[in-house]
């Protein structure tokens, strides 16, 4: 039986040895050690041996468990360690290598033309408001003093849905919303997409923005129209910039005027930038025709007026120094970056 037991346990330490896997082990340990296993068998013939033997015999079968024990420990940690170093290996970071670039987005020209001019209306006290792209005729045309024969009325330069419904060739109606829903005194901006029958070419587009500013209140005059163009002038295109008014026609405005700024370029001298003139236009304004503001309930009499209307792409491709709108639309990253 003495003989018995070292071969058991020979041969345990032996295919421990040999294991190689940690799933291994385990059936190593269940084959001798567990309920039916080798080991475990032989302790139990051991009441075929005589009461004087059994002791010694029973102190042998706990070493060859001990030891058996001990082997598969060693195993199982050298197994482990080696698994832990191979992974180490296969994991191992090359931390000279350069980074991996993370390409930030930004916001498109537009977009940044647009916070600029919103920044500074807000600075001046006036609040943002917007309104639907597809609008009812009235709000668009009829509200706006715009006579039945005008030609911006005409299916040649406006999106009709119906005869009545139509997509918005300007922002005016997010106004006239604000005049007979709101109360008075009125200082707004209308940011938004416009459309108009027009083919691209690289000043135009049948969808572009534009942003619309209407005060209304007691006492408001062309002063105080000119005094928040020349601010707005100055603070988007710098300090020294001045502003001329031109006369000009609008239906919905009387007095009209168009708006040139000093070119920012050089300074008023002339440049390719401004052909020569040393002005560029940027807007369109005038003092809020009687009849718009009592078509919305607004008497003329009591309350006056002013309002302006700039093109958001004109603007960008000015500052920016753009020279097709096309650019704006196409989303070329490599143009997009730019800015
Ligand atoms: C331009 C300039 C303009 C307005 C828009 C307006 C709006 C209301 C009442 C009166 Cl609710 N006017 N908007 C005024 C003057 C000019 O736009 O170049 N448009 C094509």
């Amino acid at each position: 039986m003495q003989n018995k037991l070292k071969q058991i346990r020979d041969e345990a330490i032996a295919k421990i040895n040999s294991a190689g896997e940690l799933d291994k082990l385990n059936d190593i340990r269940v084959s001798f050690l567990g309920k039916k296993g080798e080991l475990t068998s032989i302790m139990k013939s051991m009441k075929d041996l005589s009461p004087e033997e059994r002791p010694a015999f029973g102190q042998m079968v706990n070493q060859a468990r001990a030891e058996i024990e001990n082997a598969l420990e060693d195993m199982k940690s050298s197994l482990a360690k080696k698994a832990r170093e191979l992974q180490l290996k296969s994991e191992v970071i090359d931390v000279t290598l350069p980074a991996r670039k993370n390409n930030v987005g930004h916001r498109h020209p537009n977009s940044i033309a647009l916070d600029e001019v919103e920044r500074i209306f807000v600075g001046m006290g006036y609040e943002v408001v917007e309104g639907p792209e597809v609008e009812k005729d009235y709000y668009n045309f009829e509200a706006l003093n715009i006579p039945e024969n005008h030609p911006a009325r005409d299916e040649q330069d406006t999106f009709y849905i119906n005869a009545n419904m139509l997509l918005r060739s300007q922002t005016s109606g997010v106004q006239v919303h604000t005049m007979e829903t709101q109360p008075l005194p009125i200082k707004v901006i209308a940011p938004g997409r416009v459309y108009r029958s027009d083919e691209v070419d690289a000043t135009h587009s049948p969808c572009f923005h534009q942003i619309e500013g209407l005060v209304v209140g007691k006492d408001i005059t062309f002063a105080d129209l000119k005094g928040t163009l020349a601010e707005f002038a100055r603070e988007l295109f710098g300090e020294e910039t001045k502003v001329k008014f031109r006369p000009h026609h609008f239906p919905f405005t009387e007095p009209s005027a168009e708006v040139d700024v000093t070119c920012f370029k050089c300074g008023g001298k002339g440049c390719r930038m401004c052909k020569g003139s040393g002005w560029i236009e940027i807007l369109g304004c005038g003092m809020v025709h009687p009849n718009v503001l009592r078509m919305s309930g607004i008497d003329p009499d009591e309350y006056s007026g002013f309002a302006f209307g700039v093109g958001l792409e004109r603007i960008a491709l000015l500052k920016y120094e753009i020279d097709d709108m096309r650019l704006m639309y196409e989303n070329d990253v490599r143009f997009l970056k730019q800015f």
